[in-house]
Order: C-alpha cells, then sequence, then structure tokens
C-alpha cells in the first residue's frame, strides 16, 4: 500500500539520512554515483579532474540539504534577513573551506584515499573564480563565510561574470592580460535556477497620467532582458547554517522583437538579442576606480533590479503591510555599485505599488545602509545625466526628486549662512559640471540610515573630510565598522601547521569561531618548545612557497632568507615603487660592501605580486620596474642568495593562501590616509609576518592590539601628509637621488620606459614618496637588526599572531548586525564537527 502524511515523511528523512551521513563508504558510494551517472564516465576513467568534480558534487549535495532546511528555517521564523549587495564577490576556491565548516575534512580525505587521490591533490584542480578585484570582493566573501557562521538569516546578490578579473601573465617583465572564462569547465558548486528569473528594462521613456488629482508615472521602456539567478550555497563554521549567494547573469527574453522579424531582418533581431548577455560577461578590471562605462551602468542596474524584485517577492510571500518591510529587510551597498537599488526600490514602491512619496521614503531609507571604502576622490562614481536619461529615464526623475526634498531640507537648515549656495551646491546629488553628473556616494547618504567607514582611521576622515558637510547634517548616521577576515580560509584552511599548533595547545577548535582565544597562548611565550614549533610552522610554509615560485617563476629562493612580502593590486597610492626603490637602495648598497661585510648581511627575498588595471599605465611600469630590478639582482654573482627579487605572477586568493603563511616581513606602506583599511595587513599578522607599515588603515588598531614595539612603523602621520605634500616638489637627497638616477640611466629596464616613474616622484610626489623614504631605509634596518635575534623576530611574530582577535570578519559581522542592521541570529543546531548527526 502507499504510504501517506507522516509515514512518507519519515521514510523520506530516512532515506535522506542514509545518503547523507558521514561515513567513509557513504562518501565514497556518493563519489562513484557522481562520476558514473552526473559525470556520466566510467570508473575505468576516473582521472584526477572527474574525481575532482565527483567529489565536489557530493559535497554540494550535502550543501543543499542544509541549504533547504536553512531556508525553510528562515521563513518558519520569520526573522528580518539582511542581503549584502555586491558588484564583486571575490570567492576563491570552495572546495577546502566547504570540508573545514562541515567538519569533513579528514572523513572525505580517508574516503579519497582509498579510491586512489589525495584530498590536496584535488584542491588544485579547482579553478579560483576570480569575480572580484581585490580587497572589496575578498571583503564581501569573508562577511558571507562570517554570516553563516554566526546563525544570520543572510543572503549575499551578485553578478555571475562570465570572465572574472584577469589572468596576469609575465612576459619579459611586462603584465599581459590573459581573459579568464573560469566557466569552460563545470561549475560543480552553483545551482541554476532557471525557474528563479525576472525582467529587468531598459532605457524608453516616461508616461505621464493623472489619478485623482495625483500624478502618476508609467516607464515604458524600450529593452528587457532577462536576469536568472545562480545560487551558491555558503555553509558556516560548526552550523548546519547554509546561506545564499544568488548571482545574476542575463540571457534574452523570450519575447519577439517581431517588426523585426517580419520585415525578415532575422539576423538583426538575433544580433540585438544576443546583446543582452553581454551584461553579465565581463567584471571590470578597474580596482577603485569607476571606469564609466555605459556597461557598468547597465550591470549595476541589472543586478539591483533583479535583487530588489527578489526580495519583495519574499516579503510578499505573506500578506502584510508595507510598514513592516524595514522590519524584515536590510540591505547594506557594499560601495556605491548598488546605489541605483534606492530609486529603484522607491520606483517600484510608488509607480507599481501606488504608495504616495513621503510613505515610499519613510520604508526605504531604514532599509538600506552604505560601506563606503575609500577616500580618493576620483574613485567617486558620477554618472552623466544624459547616459542616465538615456538607460533609466524615470530613475533620473526620482534622484530629482529625492534630490528636491533633501535641498529645501537643506536650504533650511542653512538659510541665514551665507555659504548657503555653496553648501547646498556640494551635497546636491546633482553635479552642476560638464557633463552634468548624479554623484552616487551622495544619493547613498541621503538614502540610507547608516553610513560607514572600514577602519577607525578611515571612517574619521569620512566624517572631517570626504563627507564633512553630511557629517554636520547626519551626526548620527556615521559610524565606524573596522574590517575583519575569516579565520577559516585565512588560518585554518591556509596553513595548516599553524592550526595544528592552535589545536595542540588550546586543545580544541573553539578559537576558529572565536579568534580572541589565540591571546591565552600568550603565557607559551617563553616557552622554548612552542616557541619552535611556531618557528617550524613558518619555515614550513616558506618551504612550500620556494617550492610555488620555482615551479611558477623558475626561481630558486633560499628559505633561510627573511621573506618580504608585497602582495596588493598595484597603485601608486599603495606605493609598490617606494619598495622598489628599497630594493635598488639595498642592492647598491650590498655591492658596495667587502666581501666579509656582506657575509653578515641578513638575506632576503623580495616578493612583489598584484594585478594593475589594465589601462593603467604608471602601474604596469611599476610591474616591469620590479621585474628589471630582479633581473639584474638575481643575476649578479656577487650578490648569490643575499638578495632575490620575485614578482609573484597572477596574484588571486588561492596563490594567497600560499604567499601569506610564509611572510616574516609584509610591506604595508601606503601614504597615510590613503588606504581605507587594508585587509591583507590583517591575514598577513595572522600568520605571524611582522608588518612594516605606515599609520594608515586599519595598520592603526592592528598596532594598538600587537602593540607598536611588534611592529616597524614609519613615516608621516595623516595629519601631516597636507602640509608634506605642499612640498611635493622638494629635492630628493643624496641617498635617494642616486637611486632615481639609476632607473634614468637605465641600470635598471630602459629608462625610455622608466624614467617617467621617477619624473614624476621628483615633480609631484603626491603621495609622498620622497619624503617617507628616510624613515623607510630607516626602518629597514632595525627590521635587519631585528632578524639577526632570532628569539626577538619570533617574539615578535607570536605576539602578533596571538593578538588578532579582534579582526575576525565575525567581529566585524557582528557589529554591523547589531547596530546597523539591527539583525538577530536564527537558532539552528549545532552539528557535532565530524558527525554531521542531526
Ligand atoms: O582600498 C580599499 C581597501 O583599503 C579595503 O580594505 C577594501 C575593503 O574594505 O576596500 C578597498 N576599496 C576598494 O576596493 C574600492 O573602493
Amino acid at each position: 500500500s502507499v504510504m501517506r502524511g507522516e509515514e512518507a515523511n519519515e521514510k523520506l528523512w530516512e532515506l535522506m539520512a542514509e545518503y547523507i551521513d558521514s561515513e567513509k563508504s557513504t562518501i565514497q558510494k556518493s563519489i562513484v554515483a557522481h562520476v558514473e551517472y552526473t559525470l556520466a564516465r566510467t570508473r575505468f576513467n576516473f582521472d584526477k579532474n572527474s574525481c575532482f568534480k565527483a567529489t565536489a558534487l557530493s559535497i554540494r549535495d550535502r550543501l543543499i540539504e542544509s541549504w533547504n532546511d536553512t531556508q525553510q528555517l528562515f521563513t518558519a521564523e520569520d526573522k528580518k534577513r539582511v542581503y549584502y549587495m555586491s558588484i564583486e564577490f571575490l570567492i576563491g576556491r570552495s572546495m577546502q573551506n566547504a570540508l573545514v565548516n562541515l567538519g569533513l575534512e579528514d572523513k572525505y580525505r580517508e574516503a579519497l584515499e582509498e579510491v586512489g587521490y589525495k584530498l590536496e591533490e584535488l584542491y588544485d584542480e579547482e579553478v579560483d573564480p576570480g569575480l572580484g578585484n581585490g580587497g572589496l570582493g575578498r571583503l564581501a566573501s569573508c562577511f558571507l563565510d562570517s554570516l553563516a557562521t554566526l546563525d544570520y538569516p543572510a543572503w549575499g546578490y551578485g553578478i555571475r561574470y562570465d570572465y572574472g578579473i584577469f589572468r596576469q601573465m609575465i612576459v619579459k617583465g611586462y603584465q599581459v592580460e590573459m581573459p579568464d572564462y573560469w566557466l569552460a569547465q563545470m561549475n560543480p558548486w552553483e545551482i541554476e535556477r532557471s525557474d528563479v528569473s525576472y525582467d529587468v528594462y531598459f532605457g524608453g521613456r516616461v508616461e505621464k497620467r493623472w489619478e485623482n488629482g495625483v500624478e502618476k508615472s508609467n516607464w515604458i521602456p524600450s529593452e528587457t532582458v532577462k536576469a536568472v539567478a545562480y545560487d551558491n550555497p555558503i555553509p558556516g563554521y560548526d552550523t548546519f547554517n547554509t546561506i545564499n549567494l544568488r548571482l545574476w547573469k542575463s540571457i534574452p527574453t523570450n519575447e519577439f522583437d517581431f517588426q523585426s522579424f517580419n520585415q525578415g531582418d532575422y539576423f538583426r533581431a538575433i544580433e540585438t538579442r544576443q546583446k543582452a548577455e553581454y551584461i553579465t560577461s565581463v567584471l571590470y578590471p578597474n580596482d577603485s576606480t569607476p571606469s564609466g562605462k555605459e556597461l557598468r551602468l547597465r550591470q549595476q542596474y541589472f543586478f539591483c533590479c533583479a535583487t530588489i524584485q527578489d526580495v519583495i517577492r519574499r516579503f510578499l510571500k505573506k500578506s502584510r503591510d508595507w510598514e513592516e518591510f524595514p522590519d524584515k529587510v536590510a540591505i547594506q551597498l557594499n560601495d556605491t555599485h548598488p546605489a541605483i537599488s534606492i530609486p529603484e526600490l522607491l520606483r517600484v514602491l510608488v509607480d507599481k505599488y501606488g504608495l504616495e512619496w513621503q510613505r515610499a521614503w519613510n520604508i526605504c531609507y531604514k532599509v538600506f545602509s552604505y560601506t563606503n571604502h575609500t577616500v580618493m576622490p576620483e574613485a567617486l562614481e558620477k554618472w552623466s545625466i544624459e547616459l542616465f536619461e538615456r538607460l533609466l529615464p524615470r530613475h533620473l526623475e526620482i534622484i530629482y526628486l529625492i534630490n528636491f526634498h533633501f535641498m529645501n531640507q537643506v536650504g533650511q537648515r542653512y538659510a541665514n549662512d551665507p555659504k548657503k549656495f555653496d553648501i547646498m551646491g556640494y551635497m546636491s546629488l546633482i553635479e552642476e559640471s560638464r557633463p552634468k553628473t548624479v554623484r552616487m556616494a551622495n544619493l547613498c547618504i541621503v538614502g540610507s540610515h547608516a553610513v560607514n567607514g572600514v577602519a577607525a582611521l578611515h571612517s574619521n576622515l569620512l566624517k572631517t573630510q570626504l563627507f564633512a558637510r553630511f557629517h554636520e547634517y547626519f551626526p548620527n548616521k556615521f559610524q565606524n565598522k573596522t574590517n575583519g577576515v575569516t579565520p577559516r580560509r585565512w588560518i585554518k584552511c591556509s596553513n595548516k601547521p599553524l592550526s595544528d599548533l592552535y589545536q595542540k595547545y588550546l586543545e580544541s577548535n573553539s578559537w576558529l569561531s572565536d579568534l580572541t582565544e589565540t591571546k591565552s597562548l600568550m603565557r607559551f611565550i617563553d616557552n622554548e618548545e612552542f616557541k619552535e614549533e611556531f618557528r617550524l610552522a613558518k619555515q614550513q610554509n616558506k618551504e612550500r612557497l620556494a617550492r610555488w615560485i620555482e615551479k611558477e617563476c623558475g626561481i630558486r629562493v633560499p628559505t633561510d632568507a627573511m621573506f618580504d612580502i608585497m602582495v596588493k593590486r598595484i597603485h601608486e597610492y599603495k606605493r609598490q615603487n617606494l619598495f622598489a626603490l628599497y630594493m635598488i637602495h639595498r642592492y647598491f648598497t650590498l655591492k658596495a660592501m667587502s666581501v666579509d661585510d656582506r657575509a653578515k648581511q641578513v638575506k632576503r627575498v623580495f616578493m612583489v605580486g598584484g594585478k594593475a588595471a589594465p589601462g593603467y599605465i604608471a602601474a604596469k611600469k611599476i610591474i616591469k620596474l620590479i621585474n628589471s630590478i630582479g633581473d639584474v639582482v638575481n643575476n649578479d654573482p656577487d650578490i648569490g642568495d643575499l638578495m632575490k627579487v620575485v614578482f609573484l605572477p597572477n596574484y588571486c586568493v588561492s596563490s594567497a593562501q600560499i604567499i601569506i603563511p610564509a611572510a616574516d616581513l609584509t610591506e604595508q606602506i601606503s601614504t597615510a590616509g590613503t588606504e581605507a583599511s587594508g585587509t591583507s595587513n590583517m591575514k598577513f599578522v595572522m600568520n605571524g609576518a611582522i608588518i612594516m607599515g605606515t599609520m594608515d588603515g586599519a595598520n592603526v588598531e592592528i598596532v594598538e592590539d600587537v602593540g607598536i614595539q611588534n611592529s616597524f612603523i614609519f613615516g608621516a602621520r595623516v595629519h601631516e601628509v597636507d602640509k608634506l605634500r605642499q612640498h611635493s616638489g622638494q629635492p630628493a637627497g643624496t641617498r635617494l637621488q642616486k637611486l632615481f638616477d639609476a632607473v634614468k640611466n637605465g641600470t635598471f629596464g630602459n629608462p625610455k620606459e622608466l624614467s617617467s616613474l621617477i619624473e614624476s616622484l621628483e615633480h609631484n610626489d603626491v603621495y609622498l614618496v620622497k619624503s617617507d623614504f628616510y624613515s623607510y631605509i630607516e626602518k629597514q634596518a632595525e627590521a635587519d637588526a631585528t632578524y639577526k635575534n632570532q628569539d626577538q623576530w619570533l617574539r615578535m611574530s607570536i605576539t602578533g599572531a596571538l593578538n588578532m582577535g579582534r579582526f575576525s570578519s565575525d567581529r566585524t559581522i557582528k557589529e554591523y548586525a547589531d547596530e546597523i542592521w539591527d539583525l538577530e541570529s536564527v537558532e539552528i543546531p549545532k552539528p557535532s564537527l565530524n558527525a554531521m548527526s542531526r
């Protein structure tokens, strides 16, 4: 007889429990089933890549299981949810992270060994999805990991680009960009939701009509594309909570352009449809500077429009009053890229659901909050009115309306101020420039209930400089949320020797959920055994990196040397050029020494990695300069192993996981007041590197916690910068001029190409390379002296690593939840790790 109701349900539970239990044989069965039936390969053709895919699919089954349960629970509990909107998510590889978070790494390792594979080999098979440029996108991914781990009801929303950030190759010392078609192989983690799709419109005109004495607007667009959802389950650590990263892909709609077809212009009609797919085809490879291209605005609107529809659909599953919307929905805008969501939500509320303007506005600004990630004024997004009008005519009207109300209020507030019109001009959402533009940051500030910077110093600069007038007007809106990074990926997955050490001495893994626990290990700071184990962990990581460098660059580096590393996007404000000048200085100093003196010097391997935006000429020249220094130094027999210079190609999340744990010294040397926070500084110090840095971004807070005596801090402080800039044409001083001349006379690379890098420092040194240079080389000398005392170095390194609890993204996310989103976590049962028992 057919089982129904409870009985049938129970059977289903039983079957699932059997399918998903954590027995080695169950894992093996699911892998083999995926090889045979999903990939349609045979057991006899079971190569590494198919083993990787089948293993990933078997892990995904588990993720889907907990994902489904989580979503059901979110719906049942009906608590407020947060939606993290970001045009970039720099996800990195997923397999190891998923296994660590599920507590199944050892089980899968055992299961795979019996079928002929080492788990670590499979990790290397995975492509690294590079759907982001750098810090901003990686932060978004760390945040999702923490949101899931802390049991928050949260979703991420973004774009599923076909081409991620380009693959960087170094050819004859130059950066060459190769397309990254990361989807060439199947993406085993995502779930295509062809049933979840929304129409997104562009262009056209706005029609007006009167209804009961009120003017109504009707947008008649001229183009339609479809947004299709791709879901990526994000598991939390030591919890069943599995949240969702929903990425949108653009496809043509099924409505044909009958006119073109009727005219027999079949190919033109198809071509128009194909244009729809361009929208999500490629990530813009610019970091911190807007591209200003029409396609970019299309991308922004595309993902915002689909997301807002999705969020509203979920809200309206239950019938309720719109006033409840802010009690159920919080939307975080990651930089200004999703800013168009604000007028979009207003448009939907007013035009579609007929809410009166003021009512819609009151709902809207409670929902949104905005994070600013840079103070570089040139990085603030502005879109020309002309483009806006052509692409989003109704949104432009709404922006004008927001501005009209806002300007009225500002005008009243400053009614008696002689500078009233200047103030209004400064705060307006519209810049009266040529061409006239919409200022997206101003839109975000006005349309959000909270605005935050990403480190204390940065948040203060927002209040006192970049957004000073807004801070005066809305004093309670501005907050700070110092960034953090997830210890699951950045310690547990990247640094096995250190994780094992923590587990051994803390006798548990609970430090992974509360990173402040590592501080208690300070009691071992005089324990020789502990220190030696810590030193050995670093040494193992250095050897792993040395092997990687030999494979990728064909250079052998001595692992008894100090590893001095700078990896991040190449930017003048980050000052890779300052680092390069130091390398030249050191090379000349070594060359001038007697053989005996040279033998007493600390060996160093200088490593630089990072991508330059394809159109950023100065940044590309810096890459070439570093490679040219390497060519000279690495081939100089006088120097040998005393100094090596390596450019690490194609810096990305997966290489970061090998590079960061191997550093002795980390270069965090941006001009004070330019780097909003930095997050690699946190990852490096957590992994035992010592900071060589300026008082900039989050360095300031790191130094607060680990102690200034455990860091090498140099250079102008933020309050000194403006004054120093006024003298940016000052002479370099003898020692620095000698280095400038060396580049200009061709000692390193072709002076025709590289001299301009030096000339810009000579004449207009915006980022204060000249004035910081001398304190920098002094600190570098101090670092050498310290390194000679290995015990002291080790103590500094250990103290740094153990005192980084504050910089876990768990702390950051908790602050966002409490102070911005007003978000509660959902009660989700904790699995006991390695058991997956329910
Ligand atoms: O440049 C900042 C970096 O300092 C910060 O750590 C990161 C995350 O908050 O954001 C970067 N900003 C951008 O990538 C673009 O604004």
